[in-house]
């Protein structure tokens, strides 16, 4: 199936729910349920229709084909969204188990006034729902179902969703008056690969309007615990959120406290108590008198400890606090260090956008080059050919340096085959600027082919770049056996690059892969794997991973100026 296709699918049925759900007109609601399968059987992409080609889609008529264009044009649909406002939270957050339904949904919490899972659940089990039309024994047991299987993927949420949320609320809560500082902690702050629950600090003298901000958000579904130290509230996405408000004096100690990891404060706190010191989330005091020592600034608390100031993302007690006391913290790679991105598509395959759009999106981004590696024949529904792909190469070297001086590299993104052999023969490789190669298929054979096959594309003297190496996507499939300590051996001795791919679903290396890799020589470039405009930003993740893994500018080939790269891409060939 056409990924846009499916999106636009799910969004149209969304839409025909909410309009049942909101007591809209039933004909509609009908007419966009029959829009959203037609769209979703269409063979072609919907995303490159205009309103008069979507038209010509059965059932679909002109209200409905602006709609697809502008959640093309802007990822989103203005009504949707404002019908989606007008559902009550705690409807929200009932439609979302999976084997529930949003007119079921609708009618518990009209009948009934359930608002949350737990009450539903609750009810279920007080067979109060047998009441209800169209709830039978059976309803209920797979109604209990779904909520079992929302609270198994509800345990850790990925990195991306809660950064979204989480930014969100520190917007609102920045603008309350009163407020000094807000800010994420915890597991965000050090932006781990998935998120347990977001953590969010304020400074400001009162905490009440805070609190209460906070539970009276849109986005909150249910409010866990409302107090003056703390409150947790639970968001319609099912994401806690709990929040401190601490005395701006404080403000220091209580981020550092709150950002972790635990593992952490408890070598901090005792560094402190070394020093006949007590470490709190209030401050540092004397253990003999109470005098406070530090608090206002983390780099305050730190120091007095006898530390530099140490980055969120390496305070997992890896070894941080010792290089921190001899002051040979590494200095981490940042966002800013990176020059371009070393893995992209573009609708030529998979990906969203044209050529031109992703370049000037790339350029906007200040970057010096930009690598546009679509994909390579063997993955068959990508139709790629020879000459699609030199097609392309003679429009990508005629925008070449045309956005803001940004310099392009025209490259592929390679299958490797379970023998570790890729799509095109050398001469044809030959005529890339920088070659990705990624395991997209055959996933289960043994480790040891496995490992051969990857050491056998590094050893392949065009392939630059392994691509999202172990293949995992977070939570739905773990990485392949390999030998890892081989394959990061062998791209250290050939020069081929691991890639960390900042996909938020792959996040791939992984920070103890990273750390592993890069004790073997080995480098790295953190890329994006983008395939839409939107995805270029991503970059974050993969460089929160990237800092996770102990890594510097120097570790990362996307860092360096274009010529140093390029002597890189050539592998130890001599220059054409
Ligand atoms: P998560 O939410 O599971 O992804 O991980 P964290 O690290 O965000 O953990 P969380 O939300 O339980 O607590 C946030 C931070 O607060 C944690 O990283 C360190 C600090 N903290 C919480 N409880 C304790 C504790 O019992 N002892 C110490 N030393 N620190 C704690
Ligand atoms: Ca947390
Ligand atoms: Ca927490
Ligand atoms: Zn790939």
């Amino acid at each position: 199936m056409v990924r846009p296709n499916e999106e636009v699918e799910a969004l149209l049925q969304e839409y025909a729910d909410l309009i049942a759900i909101t007591g809209g007109d039933a004909f509609k609601a009908r007419a966009y349920e029959k829009a959203a399968r037609a769209i979703g059987g269409h063979p072609a992409d919907v995303s490159r229709l205009d309103v008069a080609g979507l038209r010509e889609i059965p059932g679909v008529g002109r209200s409905i084909a602006e709609k697809v264009v502008e959640y093309f044009r802007t990822g989103r649909v203005t009504v949707v969204e404002e019908t989606r406002a007008r559902i009550p939270a705690g409807v929200r957050q009932l439609i979302t188990i999976p084997t529930l339904g949003p007119r079921k949904a609708m009618a518990v919490y009209e009948d009934l006034h359930i608002s949350s899972v737990d009450e539903l659940a609750d009810a279920i089990k007080a067979e109060k729902l047998r009441g209800l039309k169209g709830f039978g024994e059976k309803t209920e047991a797979n109604i209990l179902h779904g909520i079992a299987l929302m609270q198994q993927a509800g345990g850790r949420i990925p990195l991306s969703t809660a950064m979204e949320s989480a930014e969100e609320i520190v917007a609102e809560l920045s603008r309350i008056t009163g407020c000094e500082d807000c800010a994420y902690a915890g597991s965000l702050r050090r932006m781990r690969e998935t998120i347990g629950d977001i953590d969010i600090l304020v400074a400001a003298g009162r905490s009440a309007p805070f609190m209460d901000a906070l539970t009276e958000l849109a986005s909150t579904a249910e409010v866990i615990a409302h107090g003056e130290k703390k409150t947790s509230i639970r968001t319609v996405k099912g994401v806690q959120v709990d929040l401190r408000v601490v005395r701006p004096d404080s403000w220091g100690a209580g981020m550092q406290y709150f950002t972790g990891s635990k593992a952490h404060n408890i070598r901090t706190r005792t560094i402190a108590v070394h020093l006949g010191l007590k470490l709190s989330e209030y401050g540092l005091f004397e253990t003999e008198g109470g005098e406070r020592v530090a608090s206002r600034s983390e780099d305050e608390v730190y120091s007095r400890l006898g530390l530099p100031w140490i980055p969120p993302t390496l305070r997992e007690d890896r070894g941080e606090i010792e290089a921190g006391l001899r002051g040979e913290l590494p200095e981490v790679v940042t966002e800013s260090d990176i020059r371009g991105d070393l893995h992209t598509h573009t609708d030529l395959t998979d990906g969203l956008a044209p050529l031109e759009e992703m370049v000037a999106a790339a350029a906007e981004r200040g970057y010096a080059y930009y690598a546009v590696t679509d994909h390579a024949p063997n993955l068959y529904m990508q139709r790629m050919t020879d000459e699609k792909i030199l097609a392309q190469r003679e429009l990508v070297r005629s925008l070449d340096g045309k956005h803001h001086r940004m310099r392009l590299l025209h490259g592929t993104e390679l299958n490797i085959d379970p023998d570790g052999a890729v799509d095109w023969p050398d001469e044809f490789l030959q005529g890339f600027d920088i070659c990705v190669a990624s395991v997209h298929s055959h996933f289960n054979v043994d480790r040891r082919a496995m490992t051969r096959r990857i050491v056998r594309a590094c050893e392949n003297p065009h392939i630059n770049v392994i691509g999202h190496p172990t293949t995992r996507l977070i939570g739905k499939r773990p990485g392949v056996e390999a030998d890892l300590d081989e394959v990061f051996a062998a791209c250290a001795r050939t020069g081929t690059a691991l890639e960390i791919n900042a996909q938020p679903d792959r996040l791939d290396l992984g920070d103890e892969d990273i750390l592993r890799a890069r004790s073997h020589g080995a480098k790295f470039a953190v890329s994006t794997d983008a395939h839409s405009l939107l995805h270029l930003a991503y970059l974050r993740y993969g460089i929160g991973m990237a800092q996770r893994g102990w890594l510097t500018p120097e570790d990362v080939i996307n860092t360096w100026p274009l010529g140093r790269l390029r002597r890189f891409l050539r592998k130890g060939k001599r220059p054409e």
